[in-house]
């Protein structure tokens, strides 16, 4: 009797299992289907200027090519988000665009932060195909590429939320938010000057920073204000609490971007790493510090940093006597407790939910892309 219980339950747990996978599969295609939509109707906002059919076309390209094919984490949080505070498991068919459409702008906002990080890291591949500015004919118009990525954001919070009585909540927002990435992005590169290897100048205490404003403010607070604001329920207090959360959980997801830029198989993250090439001041190498010898730490002065392979071998191996997968995995678990703390602290008296930060963590956590 057991054993058939067990089989039972084994069965019923897994079509349940199956069950959740596909409903992720499908509101992952049908939010994907409304970026068809969106190429079309961001076509035909160009057509209005008469320009040229091959620069319509670019556009199309550029559009297709540089924000379709990531995890979609970020757009797919703010319908998730809406959702939940809303207490909504259905929307109709117009609530479901709009917020969908919310959604969009964010994978538009990470496209162009994208395409020009690409550019400035000399990175090879980006989603597993080659970086947009390394296509043959694309080059440096990757640069204006990346710009018009940005202003197709501004159309389509435009067109769908001009009448609302939010629409400059969110631009205030989305500017301010891009400010904090461009500021996080800029300590990211004067940190890691081309021909100056100075190990010294990096700290743990600045790769917080770095990460705070390069990934957090965007990836993280801005998914969830946004819903807040569609939702009305972007009050002082709850946007403060997405905040105290938000940000240490999106450092988090960036800490693991940096070690898997190291440790990650390529062909899983669709990106090969380039941060010790780079001399970037991320979380492997500010840990290695940390542990190194005084002769591990010569070898990482004279290794990290440099165009060549074979020095970020050398560093490799002494990332490996250090243990710093190891230290990774318990560093995982010492967050994972620290961000349950703070989500049990969350107040939900003005309609914000817990369930918003358990979803966003579950969806991070133990990562391997
Ligand atoms: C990326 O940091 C941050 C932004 C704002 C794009 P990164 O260079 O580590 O990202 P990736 O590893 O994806 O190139
Ligand atoms: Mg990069
Ligand atoms: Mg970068
Ligand atoms: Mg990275």
């Amino acid at each position: 009797i057991k054993i058939v219980d067990t089989f039972k339950y084994g069965l019923w747990r897994g079509s349940f299992i199956i069950a959740d996978k596909m409903s992720k599969a499908e509101a992952r295609s049908k939010f994907e289907g409304v970026f068809y939509e969106l190429i079309e109707e961001i076509d035909a906002v160009v057509a209005e200027t008469k320009i040229a059919q091959p620069a319509r076309d670019w556009i199309r390209e550029n559009l297709k090519y540089n924000t379709i094919g990531g995890k979609l984490n970020r757009g797919l949080s703010v319908i998730d988000t809406y959702k939940l505070v809303t207490n909504k498991s259905e929307l109709t068919e117009e609530e479901y665009k709009k917020v969908a459409v919310l959604g969009w702008t964010i994978e538009l906002l990470q496209a162009y932060f994208l395409v020009a990080d690409d550019i400035m890291d000399a990175s090879k591949t980006r989603r597993g195909q080659p970086c947009w500015y390394l296509k043959p004919n694309v080059g440096m118009i990757a640069i204006n590429d990346a710009f018009i990525l940005e202003s197709v954001l501004y159309l389509l919070l435009k067109k769908y939320f001009r009448n609302t009585d939010y629409y400059v909540d969110l631009l205030d927002l989305y500017h301010e938010i891009t400010f904090f990435t461009e500021l996080g992005q800029l300590l990211d590169l004067i940190t890691a000057p081309e021909d100056q290897v100075d190990l010294s100048r990096f700290s743990l205490d600045k790769h917080t920073y770095i990460v705070t404003y390069k990934t957090a403010f965007y990836s993280f607070y801005l998914p969830v204000a946004l819903a807040l604001y569609m939702a009305g329920l972007a009050t002082k207090s709850n946007l403060e609490q997405c905040k105290k959360v938000l940000l240490p959980l999106g450092a988090y997801f960036q800490v693991q971007d940096d070690y898997l830029d190291c440790y990650g198989d390529p062909e899983v993250i669709g990106k090969i790493g380039t941060d010790i090439q780079d001399n970037k001041c991320g979380w492997v190498i500010n840990v290695a510090l940390e542990r190194a010898s005084p002769a591990q730490r010569e070898i990482l002065d004279n290794n990290y940093g440099r165009k060549d392979s074979e020095a970020e071998a050398r560093v490799k191996t002494v990332f490996k006597e250090l243990d710093i997968e190891p230290y990774y995995h318990q560093y995982e678990d010492k967050v994972a407790g620290e961000i349950r703390t703070l989500i049990d602290n969350v107040d939900e008296s003005e309609g914000l939910k817990k369930q918003v930060f358990t979803e966003f963590f579950n969806k991070i956590y133990k990562r391997q892309k």
